[in-house]
């Protein structure tokens, strides 16, 4: 029965070591979505974004014609208890690195949508970085409590 573990044990480890940092190419983004929002609301898209390359590079934007306006954003706790949202130049994206947009973290934040933006619905959204050519997601809009999104970091406000 030992054996057995060992082996499984084994097994996953060679599993999750194919599921990380090789096999890509370039800049990846992955387990892209975005929380709903109403028609001249917000809405903040989430997404694993991996750099495969050996060069330093960054996001340094992002472009959908869904809103108004597209920030780079980190949500943290402020010195009062309440979750801040400030803006960033840019999210850094080291060499073989990555970088993890989500709920209460960084985030892309959509500002003024054009429209209302449903669970199960899609939109485009272009991502700029400082060396490497733009990526473009269809990003599917998901429930925010099925994600891990708490509710707490500044996007379910009215
Ligand atoms: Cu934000």
């Amino acid at each position: 029965m030992k054996k057995l573990l060992v082996f499984i044990l084994a097994g996953m480890f060679v599993l999750s070591a194919c599921g990380g940092m090789s096999g890509g190419e370039g800049i990846e983004a992955h387990n892209f979505w975005a929380r709903p929002g109403m028609m001249d609301g917000n809405s903040a898209a989430y997404m694993m974004v991996k750099n495969f390359t050996d060069a330093d590079d960054a996001v340094i934007g992002a472009s959908s014609d869904v809103a108004n306006a597209v920030e780079l954003h980190l949500s943290q706790m402020g010195e009062d208890g309440t979750m801040q949202m400030i803006q960033q130049e840019m999210f850094d994206l080291p060499a073989r690195g990555e970088i993890e947009l989500k709920p209460g973290s960084y985030h892309i934040m959509l500002i003024g949508l054009k429209q209302e933006l449903k669970v199960g619905d899609e939109f485009t959204l272009t991502l700029h970085f400082q060396n490497h050519e733009d990526l473009t997601l269809t990003i599917p809009v998901k429930d925010a409590a099925d994600m891990g999104g708490s509710g707490m970091d500044g996007h379910n406000m009215p």
